[in-house]
């Protein structure tokens, strides 16, 4: 069995997305989610530069093997770049492997360990009384956890706040938003939010709040303390991670759960969260975590210290990531939850998708392979548009964290 073609398609269903697809002399072909929101192109590039050419010819059903090969063959490792590439590819090869053996991923990786994977849906609003309202959406949507976040008073452009309810998108502009950060504002804010949705909404849904690594680890150590009467489900990237050993800080100051990883693109970047026991959920994912192959090798190393799964899942992953992460959930033994933020109408009929939602749950279907394909003719009608994350300022004009 040999590969005959490697595509890359970039196309802007609402927003960019930028996949793989690989065909084979048997006719069968796969896809992978290649995107880097906002640095789209680069990852293009790579792949059908320098990727693809390597490809051609070679046997497909090899999916160890071209991952060893493309991971250090290129003798430069690790990078968003490089891993998003590699997952691109990793992806696709997962996916022809389901449609020769007529059975979906999840199937191949060990079976199902559960009936369907339970995922976080994003309520936002202006102020405290908006995004509890956006919060009883969710509940009544069938959702059972539910990240929330908030508008605040005197920082301009807070985090994950969108400009429509359904659509939350940040990458926005070709020069990047500005937006300005105030620490002392958010801390007073945060548990404010949290007791407010806590008496509406009683205790028995899951929240989740993502700090979008705005604090120092001292910072977030006081913010966890002040969130834990509210029993949060987790505090997200409450300080950058690149200093791994800085959630030791953290860790010491609070018992609200922490969750790390949607910017990691390999098992280091997180050996030391995870063997010191200093976060409680991995969110790296497929598409950023050079695939499928790679994450398994994180979430078995989490696994042996009762860290479990939670992966990124914003709409900047495409349809094609989110079906090879949902068959990776229902398999994976220590799974926590997933993120799922909905794609425009216009995306899903771009990925036609098996997977489905119900009651809080979400199930990646039973078609062979990741259950996601791209339909290149209308993918063609939305062509590239170049966007940029925003960035953050602090009020004097000092960049800061976005
Ligand atoms: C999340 C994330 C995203 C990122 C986005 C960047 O937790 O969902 O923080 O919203 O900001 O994926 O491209
Ligand atoms: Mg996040």
């Amino acid at each position: 069995m040999k590969i005959t073609n490697a595509k890359v398609i970039v196309c802007s269903p609402g927003r960019n997305f930028v996949t793989l697809k690989i065909e084979t002399d048997q006719g069968l072909h796969g896809i992978g989610d290649a995107t880097l929101n906002g640095r789209e192109l680069a990852v293009a590039s790579y792949l059908e530069d320098h990727v693809a050419p390597l490809l051609l010819n070679s046997d497909p059903r090899r999916i160890e093997d071209t991952w060893q090969r493309l991971y250090r063959g290129a003798y430069w490792r690790r990078g968003p770049v490089t891993m998003s590439a590699i997952a691109a590819v990793d992806t696709a090869l997962w996916d022809i492997k389901g449609k020769m053996a007529n059975m979906p991923v999840y199937e191949l990786l060990g079976g199902a360990s559960r009936d369907g994977v339970m995922v976080y849906g994003h309520a936002n609003g202006s102020g405290i009384e908006h995004t509890t309202d956006e919060v009883g959406k969710y509940v009544s949507l069938g959702y059972k956890a539910i990240r929330v976040q908030s508008g605040i008073p005197g920082v301009h452009g807070a985090y994950g706040v969108g400009r429509g309810q359904m659509y939350y998108e940040p990458a926005d502009g070709l020069m990047p938003t500005e937006t300005i950060w105030d620490t002392a504002a958010y801390l007073r804010f945060a548990p404010k939010l949290f007791e407010r949705v806590r008496e509406v909404h009683g205790s028995e849904i899951h929240l989740l709040h993502d700090v979008h690594h705005r604090l120092t680890p001292i910072e977030a150590g006081r913010l966890g303390k002040s969130l834990e009467p509210f029993d949060l489900f987790w505090m997200e990237d409450c300080t950058p991670a690149e200093n791994q050993e800085g959630f030791r800080l953290v860790r010491n100051h609070t018992t609200t759960p922490l969750a790390v990883g949607e910017v990691f693109n390999s098992i280091h970047d997180c050996r030391t969260l995870i063997e010191e026991q200093l976060i409680d959920f991995i969110r790296a994912t497929v598409v950023h975590a050079g695939g499928i192959t790679h994450l398994r090798q994180i979430a078995n190393l989490a696994a042996l210290y009762q860290v479990r799964t939670g992966s990124h899942g914003a709409t900047d992953l495409s349809p094609a990531c989110m079906g090879a992460a949902l068959n990776f959930d229902l398999w994976v033994p220590n799974f926590g939850i997933q993120e799922y933020m909905r794609h425009t109408p216009e995306t899903d009929e771009v990925f036609p998708h098996a997977y489905s939602f119900s009651d809080g749950y979400l199930h990646p279907g039973d078609e062979p392979g990741i259950g996601v394909d791209i339909d290149e003719d209308l993918a063609a009608k939305y062509p590239y548009s170049a966007k940029q994350l925003p960035i953050a300022r602090l009020k004097d004009g000092s960049m800061w964290n976005w």
